[in-house]
């Protein structure tokens, strides 16, 4: 069944789109003031929404708008249906709630079960699920997946880190399941220890939740010994388990559109982009009960790609994520993301995946201070070497940090749950 519903025609699958997007806007309709109003704000009625190309015509939802609606105004269930609240992870302010009915927690276990079987999972693997467990969707998210797939989950959750590598040794756990510098930081702390990670019986890590560039992959994928996997998804949508990329071809996170429908947009004037064009990401949601959602706005920056990928999948992928519409640093009037500068210096194999952004203002001007952290083996000459990483910043991004310390191995502040906080802007 998994393989038949992957590989459908794009015209098959379109057409399910199209009816799944009908219910979901009358069900969004009825049941959602919020909705209703917007809807009839912009002058449209569930009945003007015959297919998938009728998406458009739709108003955008926001963060705003959960966040104004909080805790459940989106909620399109009596409350006597909702079997299960998680809420995003976001640091500031209002938390995002979300709701899922018994039918929720069936279609999340299945697509994350789906996610888990194209990275590579199997039913006789161990999986130690490192994400954390409570309102944040990681920890339930993939246990949920592990379970419905047949594997056994050892739900460590996240931190107890010598702990945690102790038990990936003696139960032999095939998967890890956590953030991408949480697995870093796994490795680093085994090598801590006196065992060497790639020693593990570790075969894949299941890595997801923050930005990770291809040098901090490769980072993962060598200091582990396993294959990394990135997935993709956040609690507005249902949690982890949105996109995932394949094993067979590493090559973008196929989205699992029969259940959330992505559209790429200009993140300044709303535009729908063609495809191939980097824009924000916006989903609906075509099977969500307690919360379904019209076009949200995921503040992600991504890009698409349909043609058929080696693995066979119909599905549509997209490309790891550049940064948050959001997380976009504007210095100077330069305009970059936090992601661009990782990608630069880690390239540089004397430096760690480790750093931090610190953003000031001196004299009405803006300043960015870039901290980066050396690998435990480097002796070399540290001038030398920061005057190269200079060098490359200002040819690839025609940007040059107002300063740029390397520091000693281990410097930087680990996180050892959560999501790992890289830019500190203190203006
Ligand atoms: O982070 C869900 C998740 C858990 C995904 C575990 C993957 C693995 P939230 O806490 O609601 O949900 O945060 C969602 O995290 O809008 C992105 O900005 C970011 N994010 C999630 N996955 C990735 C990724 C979970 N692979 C927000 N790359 C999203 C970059 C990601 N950012």
């Amino acid at each position: 069944m998994g393989r038949i519903t992957e590989q459908r025609s794009r015209e098959e699958l379109r057409e399910l789109q199209s009816e799944r997007l009908r219910t979901t806007v009358e069900h969004a309709y009825e049941n959602v003031p919020f909705y209703r109003n917007r809807l009839d704000g912009a002058g449209v009625s569930p009945g003007d929404v015959g297919s998938i190309d009728d998406l458009e015509k739709l108003p955008f939802t926001t963060k705003e708008d959960f966040r104004a609606e909080y805790p459940d105004g989106l909620f399109a269930v009596d409350d006597d249906e909702i079997l299960r609240i998680h809420a995003s992870s976001g640091t500031t302010g209002t938390p995002k709630i979300v709701g899922y009915t018994e039918g929720d927690l069936g279609l999340w276990r299945e697509v994350m079960a789906r996610s888990m079987k194209a990275a590579g999972v199997g039913s006789n693997d161990t999986v130690q699920n490192a994400y954390g467990y409570g309102l944040f969707t990681g920890g339930l998210g993939f246990h949920g997946g592990a379970e419905a797939l047949g594997a056994t989950v050892i739900p460590t959750g996240s931190g107890n880190t010598q702990r945690q590598i102790k038990l990936a040794r003696d139960l032999e756990s095939d998967a890890l399941c956590c953030t991408p510098s949480y697995a870093l930081y796994f490795a680093e702390t085994a090598e801590g220890m006196g065992i060497d990670p790639r020693d593990l019986p570790l075969s894949t890590v299941l890595y997801g939740a923050e930005p990770c560039t291809e040098p901090m992959r490769e980072e993962i994928e060598t200091r582990l010994g396993a294959t990394g996997i990135e997935n993709y998804g956040l609690s507005e949508l249902i949690g982890p388990g949105v996109a995932v990329e394949c094993r067979e071809a590493q090559d973008g996170m196929h989205i699992w559109e029969d259940h959330f429908y992505p559209e790429i947009i200009d993140p300044r004037t709303g535009e729908t982009l063609p495809e191939g064009e980097e824009g924000e990401l916006v989903l609906t949601s075509l099977s969500k009960e307690a919360v379904p959602v019209l076009r949200y706005r995921t503040g992600d920056l991504t890009t698409l790609a349909s043609e058929k990928c080696a693995c066979g999948r119909t599905m549509v992928r997209m490309d790891s994520v550049t940064g948050r519409a959001d997380d976009l640093l504007i210095v100077r009037g330069v305009n970059l993301y936090p992601s661009q500068i990782e990608a630069v210096v880690l390239e540089f194999e004397e430096v760690a995946p480790h750093y931090r952004i610190d953003l000031s203002r001196e004299d009405e001007l803006d300043r960015l201070e870039l901290t980066l952290e050396l690998t435990e083996a480097f002796d070399g000459d540290r001038e030398q070497l920061c005057g190269e990483i200079l060098e490359r910043l200002q040819n690839v991004l025609s940007f040059r940090p107002d300063a740029l310390e390397l520091v000693e191995y281990g410097t930087i502040e680990r996180t050892e749950v959560g999501k790992v906080k890289r830019v500190y802007d203190h203006r």
